[in-house]
């Protein structure tokens, strides 16, 4: 399976089979793979070259390590089109999972400056502050915290927050969701996400932030989300103009 007469390096060359492996099925998430000695007997090898396709591997989400047990393959990660303005219940639906929440908090308190700015109200005002771990498939996939005016978005109960935010507002109150501006960017995940998310401490996650506005733009949330950067990938479809 290595041809140690290709111009290709033998580690690339590992690195390949193995990602075929996972691509169709042959190696599940979860699997354990054999270990680094193993390998290089197999193949007959050096292990240094076992670790450089490892590292790579486990560097690129591929696999992963556990402390003391070994390497495995990791899940594959959901891929999330960054286009049409979703929900994450429609985001999860439209995949065949099932979406659900796990409320942390769900209170009015009184708009910070920056809220109070961004939402148009003024400082004081009262704002729904609802953090909610979500979840497919019950795999906690991102800690999200939302704030809304309670005036704008009246009569919020937490049975509505753990079902779906977006369907209340369109389908209840009537609202009509226009666009929203969003920022992606990395950042390392904090004590609080490590414990919810179940992730180990100093994984990476992506942070994402969006401002929401109904059609007549008016401010409608304000949210910042951190994804589990093991399980999602971001898609963007771009055409030249
Ligand atoms: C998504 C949105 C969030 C929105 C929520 C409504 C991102 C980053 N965030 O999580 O802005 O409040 O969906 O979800 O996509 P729901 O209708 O399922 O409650």
């Amino acid at each position: 399976m290595i041809d140690k007469s290709s111009p290709l390096p033998i580690y690339y060359q590992i690195e390949e089979q193995l990602k075929k492996q996972i691509e169709n099925g042959e190696l599940k998430p979860n699997d354990s793979l054999p270990s680094e000695r193993e390998f290089a007997e197999r193949f007959e090898i050096s292990r240094m070259t076992v670790r450089q396709a490892i590292n790579n591997l486990v560097n690129d989400g591929y696999l992963y390590r556990q402390k003391g047990r070994g390497t495995f393959v990791s899940e594959k990660k959901l891929e999330q089109q960054l286009v049409g303005l979703t929900s994450f219940t429609e985001d999860m639906k439209a995949r065949g999972m099932v979406p659900s929440s796990k409320l942390l908090s769900f209170e009015i308190i009184a708009a910070s400056e920056k809220i109070a700015e961004q939402l148009q109200i003024s400082l004081h005002a009262p704002v729904y502050e609802i953090k909610r771990i979500r979840l497919a498939d019950d795999v906690p996939m991102a800690l999200e915290s939302v704030y809304v005016s309670a005036n704008l978005v009246k009569g919020l109960t937490e049975s509505i927050v753990n079902d779906s935010l977006y369907r209340y507002i369109e389908e209840e109150l009537g609202l009509k969701i226009g666009e929203a501006n969003q920022t992606l960017e990395s950042i390392l995940a904090s004590e609080t996400e490590v414990k919810h998310l179940g992730i180990s401490s100093y994984s990476p996650v992506l942070l994402i932030q969006r401002n929401t506005y109904l059609q007549d733009g008016t401010p409608l949330e304000v949210v910042k989300s951190s994804y589990r950067a093991d399980r999602y990938k971001f898609t963007i479809n771009m055409t030249r103009s």
